[in-house]
């Protein structure tokens, strides 16, 4: 069975040690709406590309993983409006079932790993949602992370999980988090969250410095989360955001909406109510993260 197809340019740069940088697909079929979704999708590749490296979006397309989706394909999943998003555990089901889905952080990056890929930019990773008490709801994000190879660059959670239950969860996990050019936790929407990081470095070659010393020592079976925060010139406004996050979650709860659907809802709310503030935000923090992990890539291939 042809399940995994991985995009000529993107195997050989893989291949021959070339610098890639895999990207999600559920951030353009879920994270952003139509048809501005499409736009910054062929927009981060762009960046990627401009760097020197080669960007391979991910997904699923009737019943193959995809490594490297064409622009046909990226056209497909963002402009679909039922389209299936896939996290780490229903890639099999979508595969051996002939479906076509968008994959979230966590199955990108198994994909990717799998693929070979070594970076991988997104947005937000998925967290410990603020209710996980009683509903237990964590992102596969976490886990998946945990077992996975890969650095990664965000610029955090967003603030509609708990930011401090999902670090302390990421130190168990033992995976890594270094804050680049900030000593704390970015806040997605806010450049700072407020929560300290024991780590953080100046530049790329740091980056390259502790992904070596991590494989040297054999503990690189982990993701590398590399927290990229937005300026605080870019950030949105404070106030704002606390009003609409608050009202978010309680519409939450009124509506009754629990697993999968609780990201894309609350993402939508946040994009509306802000009146695109949050959307143009989030898209200066995708275009931010790709040219981030196009440069660690670049200066990790050159001393591969
Ligand atoms: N956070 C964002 N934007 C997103 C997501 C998270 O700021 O688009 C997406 C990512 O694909 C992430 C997924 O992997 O949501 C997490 O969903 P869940 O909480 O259902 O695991
Ligand atoms: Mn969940």
């Amino acid at each position: 069975m042809h399940t995994l197809r991985i995009r000529d340019d993107v195997a050989a740069a893989v291949a021959s040690g070339h610098p890639v940088v895999a990207l999600e697909s559920t951030i353009i079929a879920h994270g952003l709406p139509r048809p501005h979704n499409l736009r910054v999708a062929r927009e981060v590749e762009a960046l990627i590309v401009e760097q020197g490296a080669v960007a391979a979006t991910i997904g699923v397309i009737n019943g193959v993983a995809v490594v490297g989706l064409d622009d046909d394909e990226l056209t497909q999943l963002a402009g679909d409006p039922n389209v299936a998003k896939l996290s780490v555990r229903d890639v099999g089901f979508a595969v051996a079932q002939r479906r076509t889905g968008a994959t979230t952080v966590a199955s990108t990056a198994a994909l990717a790993a799998r693929a070979g890929i070594r970076l991988f930019a997104t947005g937000g990773l998925g967290g410990v949602h603020r209710e996980a008490r009683e509903s237990w709801d964590e992102s596969a994000d976490l886990n998946t992370l945990a077992a996975t190879s890969l650095t990664v660059v965000c610029a955090g959670v967003k603030s509609i999980l708990d930011v401090p239950a999902t670090l302390e969860r990421l130190e168990s996990l033992g995976v890594p988090v270094v804050g680049y050019r900030i000593k704390s936790f970015p806040g997605f929407y806010l450049s700072d969250s407020g929560h300290p990081l024991d780590w953080s470095v100046e530049s790329v070659e740091d980056v390259a410095d502790v992904m070596a010393a991590r494989r040297d020592l054999g503990l690189d079976g982990r993701a590398l989360i590399v927290a990229n925060p937005l300026a605080d010139s870019e950030q949105i406004n404070r106030e704002l955001h606390d009003r609409v996050l608050a009202e978010g979650l309680e519409l939450l709860h009124t509506a009754g909406i629990t697993g999968k659907g609780v990201t894309p809802f609350l993402l939508e709310y946040f994009h509306r109510e802000t009146r695109g503030a949050s959307l143009a935000a989030n898209t200066l923090i995708i275009r931010h993260n790709a040219v981030l992990a196009a440069q660690i890539a670049v200066a990790w291939s050159a001393r591969a």
